[in-house]
C-alpha cells in the first residue's frame, strides 16, 4: 500500500550531540535530493560548488541541509538514505542527522515538510513497519518496551520479544492447536460409527499434554516478569526524625533528601529510581506522621498517607533508641496488608537492650536493623526487599520468552476456551462441536500476532508510541 510522506524528529529534544529528523514514503528520496548538498568545500551558502547528484542507497553522505528557497544552510549534517523494502517501515526512508538542538532540529524539519512531507503522528514508522508486513503486532509491542524500558532486565525481555520471541511460542501453540483440529475434522469425515469416543480421548490428551502447559507456562512468565517491566512504588514511612530521608539516601546512593536533626524536615513526598537486582523501584520518602497542629505538617502527613496507600511495599522505620509510640503501632498494623518490612534505624547508637525491647513487641513482624548513618544493614534490607518481591515465583533471565499484559488476557482466553473443550470431550459432545471449539481457540490466539483486522487495537497500541518511531 503507498501511504503519503511522514516525517519526524526521532531523537529526545533538548540540547546533545547528533539529533535524526526521519523521513518515510514515497516522497523521502525527493525531499532528500531538494534540501541536502554534499560538501565539496566550506561556503556559507549553498551555491554551484556543492550539489545534490545521486545517492546510492545504505550510503552516508556528508554535507548540509539547505533551506530550500533562500539555500541558506540550516546545518552540516550526515544523510542516509535507505531504498524500500529495505528499510524499518519497508518505504523509502532518510535520516538526516544533524545537531541536536530544538532550533536547529525544528528549522530542519519545517523545511522538509515544505518540501512536502507531512508531519508523523506518534508511533506511525512502527505502524507502517507493522502495516507493510515488516513486523508482526507482537514485535511492535515489544518495540514500546523497549524504548520505555525501566531497567535492563525489562529491557533484553524486550528485546527477545522484537525478535519474535513470543509470537514463535504462539505460533507454536497454533500449529498444534491446527494439527488437533485437523485430526477431528479427520474423524468427523472418516471415522467409523463408535470410534469418535476414543479418537476423541487421544486428541484430548494431546490438548492437555502439550497445549495447556505451554499455555499456562507463557501465562505464568507474564505474572512473573510483570514488577521488572513495571516496577514497583516503595515507600518510606514513619515518625519525624526517625531518619526516613537518611534511609533514602543510602538506599539510592545520593545525597537527595534533606536531612537535619529538626523535626518535620521532609514535607513533599521525595522520588528517587533505584535497580534492585534488575527490578525497578521508585523509593518515595515521606514526611514524619504523628501529632500536628501545623497546616502545612498536615498537608505533607496526608501526602505521606497518599502514597503509603499507593505503595507496593512500605518500609516502616523506627528510631532504635526508644522504644515504639503509637503511632507508630498503629502505622504497623495499618501497612500489613502490604509488603512491609520495619527498619530499626539508629543501630549504631542504640543499646541492644532498647533494641530487643522493640523486637520483642514486633513479634513476628519482619524487620531489620540498620544504620542509615553508617550504611550497615542496607545492602541486607535491599536483599531482604529483592526477595519479598519474588517470593514463589522463579527467578527470570531477560531472554527467554516473555508475553505482555494484552497478550496474557488472550493467552487466559485460550486456556478458559480449553478448559471449556475438556469440559465438552467428557460431556460426550459431538466431534463437531469439538472442532468448532477449537478452532475458537485458534482465533483467539491469532490476535496475539494481529494476524486478524483489528483496527482498534492497532491504533490502541500505536498511540503509546513517541512521535518519530
Ligand atoms: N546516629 C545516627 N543518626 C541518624 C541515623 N539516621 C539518621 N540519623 C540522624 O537523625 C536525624 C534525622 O534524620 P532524617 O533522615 O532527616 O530523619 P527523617 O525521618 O527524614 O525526619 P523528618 O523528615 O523530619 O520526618 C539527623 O540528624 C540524622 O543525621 C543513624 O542511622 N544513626
Ligand atoms: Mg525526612
Amino acid at each position: 500500500m503507498i501511504y503519503k510522506t511522514i516525517a519526524a524528529i526521532s531523537t529526545p529534544l533538548g540540547p546533545g550531540g547528533i539529533g535524526i529528523i526521519r523521513i518515510s514514503g514515497p516522497g523521502a528520496y525527493a525531499i532528500l535530493k531538494r534540501l541536502f548538498v554534499r560538501k565539496r568545500h566550506s561556503s556559507k551558502r549553498a551555491n554551484s560548488d556543492i550539489f545534490a547528484g545521486h545517492f546510492s542507497s545504505h550510503l552516508v553522505y556528508y554535507g548540509y541541509v539547505i533551506e530550500s528557497d533562500t539555500r541558506n544552510i540550516i546545518d552540516e549534517v550526515l544523510a542516509i538514505y535507505m531504498k524500500g523494502p529495505k528499510s524499518f517501515t519497508r518505504e523509502d526512508v532518510v535520516e538526516i542527522h544533524s545537531h541536536s538542538g530544538f532550533v536547529v532540529l525544528d528549522r530542519i524539519l519545517s523545511a522538509v515538510v515544505d518540501a512536502g512531507a507531512n508531519l508523523s503522528g506518534p508511533g506511525e514508522f512502527t505502524k507502517r513497519a507493522f502495516l507493510n508486513g515488516r513486523i508482526d503486532i507482537t514485535q511492535a509491542e515489544a518495540i514500546i518496551d523497549l524504548i520505555n524500558a525501566p531497567c535492563e532486565t525489562a529491557a533484553q525481555m524486550a528485546s527477545c520479544q522484537v525478535a519474535g520471541g513470543v509470537r514463535e511460542a504462539v505460533n507454536n501453540i497454533i500449529g498444534t492447536v491446527t494439527a488437533l483440529q485437523a485430526k477431528c475434522e479427520a474423524f468427523i469425515e472418516f471415522s467409523e460409527a463408535g470410534e469418535n469416543e476414543r479418537d476423541l480421548f487421544d486428541v484430548q490428551g494431546a490438548v492437555r499434554k502439550s497445549v495447556l502447559p505451554k499455555l499456562s507456562s507463557l501465562i505464568q512468565r507474564q505474572k512473573e516478569t510483570a514488577i521488572f517491566r513495571e516496577g514497583i512504588l516503595l515507600a518510606i514511612a514513619g515518625a519525624p526524625n526517625v531518619g526516613k530521608s537518611s534511609l533514602l539516601n543510602k538506599l539510592v546512593e545520593r545525597e537527595t533528601a534533606i536531612v537535619s536533626e529538626f523535626p518535620g524536615t521532609t514535607r513533599d513526598v521525595v522520588r528517587e529510581y533505584i535497580s534492585i537486582n534488575g527490578v525497578p523501584v521508585v523509593v518515595c520518602d515521606t514526611a514524619g506522621i504523628h501529632d500536628t497542629k501545623d497546616p502545612v505538617e498536615c498537608i505533607g502527613i496526608a501526602k505521606a498517607r497518599d502514597q503509603i496507600n499507593r505503595s507496593d511495599i512500605v518500609l516502616v522505620v523506627l528510631e532504635a533508641t526508644r522504644s515504639i509510640n503509637r503511632f507508630e503501632e498503629k502505622l504497623i498494623a495499618e501497612t500489613l496488608n502490604k509488603k512491609t518490612t520495619v527498619v530499626i534505624n539508629k543501630d549504631d547508637i542504640a543499646d541492644d537492650c532498647a533494641i530487643s525491647e522493640i523486637e520483642k513487641r514486633l513479634k513476628t513482624i519482619r524487620h531489620i536493623r540498620v544504620s542509615a548513618k553508617l550504611g550497615t544493614g542496607i545492602a541486607e534490607l535491599k536483599d531482604l526487599i529483592f526477595k519479598e518481591l519474588v517470593s514463589g515465583q522463579n527467578i527470570v533471565n531477560g531472554e527467554s520468552v516473555t508475553p505482555n499484559l494484552r497478550q496474557r488476557k488472550i493467552l487466559e482466553k485460550a486456556k478458559q476456551e480449553i478448559q471449556r473443550f475438556n469440559f465438552a470431550v467428557e460431556t460426550e459432545q459431538s466431534l463437531e462441536f469439538m472442532s468448532g471449539m477449537l478452532n475458537n481457540v485458534l482465533q483467539i490466539l491469532e490476535e496475539i500476532s494481529g494476524n486478524r483486522n483489528k483496527e482498534d487495537l492497532y491504533n490502541h497500541i500505536f498511540d503509546q508510541f513517541c512521535i518519530g518511531k
